[in-house]
């Protein structure tokens, strides 16, 4: 598939279990017209670790800041809600970060699934920093523009 955007950036685990750790990890992004993809580049071979059919993602944005540190060498936070799932990406500096959020979003604008809501701060230790709410799966608390 056509190539759109490829840059090494870094994400939070997406925490899909439970025990799963919050870790971040520096991946290699790649967008192309039908997937996000990233791999470790660390290992001998491009190693593919995950892989979002554009089809399925439900929203992009930036997180909005709470003033609370970043713990990554990346410092620019946007959001892929796609599923049931959330992955946070970390870009270099704020243009990184505004090419990836609006070429993704114009990919996903169409989609049937695109929230009408979303959560513009982040998921932490059992609750949304925006609105509060403990579920994980609570509903969007901030009016979503695709
Ligand atoms: C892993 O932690 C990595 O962070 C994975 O990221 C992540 O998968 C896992 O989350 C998490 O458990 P360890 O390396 O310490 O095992 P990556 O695939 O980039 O290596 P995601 O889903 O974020 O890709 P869960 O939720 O899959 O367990």
């Amino acid at each position: 598939s056509e190539l759109i955007l490829e840059e090494t950036l870094t994400k939070r685990s997406q925490q899909k279990k439970r025990t799963s750790p919050l870790n971040y990890k520096e991946r290699l992004f790649v967008l192309t017209k039908s997937s996000l993809a990233y791999y470790d580049r660390k290992a001998e071979k491009k190693f593919r670790r995950g892989l979002i059919e554009l089809s399925l993602i439900r929203c992009v944005e930036i997180v909005r800041s709470n003033g609370e540190l970043i713990p990554c060498h990346n410092k620019y936070p946007f959001q892929v809600v796609h599923d049931t799932n959330i992955l946070y990406i970390f870009a270099p500096n704020h243009d990184s970060r505004t090419i990836w959020v609006q070429r993704l979003k114009e990919e996903i604008k169409d989609n049937p699934s695109v929230l009408a809501k979303f959560h513009p701060q982040f998921w932490q230790e059992g609750s949304w920093l925006c609105c509060r709410q403990m579920e994980k799966q609570a509903p969007g608390c901030e009016k979503y523009n695709p």
